[in-house]
């Protein structure tokens, strides 16, 4: 199969102020769009051609080790850009559901935000951070690069559902937020798809074609 570009499911400035249009245009058009180009390049005359982008994250150890950093940099960054859009939406609420596994694991919602906002302002470089489920426990992780917690303990340092994530990349704010990677946390809260993290707590949506 040929990885294809995700259709966004919201115009370019529907997170206005928060994610501004410029930014949401070109990291889609342009940054997940050249990972999707070079995953297609560098999966040509290996065995995984017909894998879905779920399936492959998951069985990357078996990918020859020449080829194994080009295919995970690259197949992570196609499924955390389309796991983030997703994950975005303005206008939702977190459901009571959700709400108290949160509570239960983080004592509160604010200390779960204030414990996201430390996670994401303290990584260092580029990455994603995270609130993942494994088993019936919710925490909170930061990946480096393009790693995603399904590709597992191995690959990726930890393993895990993603049920909110973050680009921690520049590229993902700079335009607006220059260097204040914080603004861009707190601004993160407003556009928090909380109808799609739920569907992933409840696993029913965490898969993409
Ligand atoms: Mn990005």
């Amino acid at each position: 199969m040929i990885h294809i570009l995700p259709v966004l499911p919201y115009s370019y400035e529907f997170l206005e102020p928060y994610f501004d249009k410029e930014t949401m245009f070109i990291h889609h058009t342009k940054h997940h769009q050249t990972y999707i180009n070079n995953l297609n390049t560098a999966l040509k005359g290996t065995n995984f051609l017909n894998l879905s982008i779920n399936d492959l994250i998951t069985q990357l150890d078996k990918v020859s080790f020449d080829k194994r950093k080009i295919i995970q940099n690259n197949a992570g960054g196609h499924i955390n850009h389309s796991l983030f859009w997703q994950g975005l939406k303005v206008g939702t609420n977190l459901s009571p559901i959700l709400k108290k596994s949160i509570e239960k694991d983080f004592n509160s919602i604010s200390n779960f935000k204030k414990k996201f906002e430390e996670a994401a302002l303290s990584h260092f470089g580029s990455g994603w951070v995270w609130l993942i489920k494994n088993n019936s426990t919710l925490s909170i992780v930061t990946t480096v690069n393009q790693d995603n917690p399904l590709m597992g303990q191995n690959i990726a340092g930890v393993f895990g559902i993603p049920i909110i994530s973050l680009d921690l990349w520049e590229h993902a704010y700079y335009l607006k937020y220059q260097n204040q990677r914080i603004n861009y946390i707190k601004a993160f809260w407003n556009v928090v798809n909380w109808d799609e993290a739920l569907n992933r707590f409840t696993n029913k949506n965490y898969f993409f074609n």
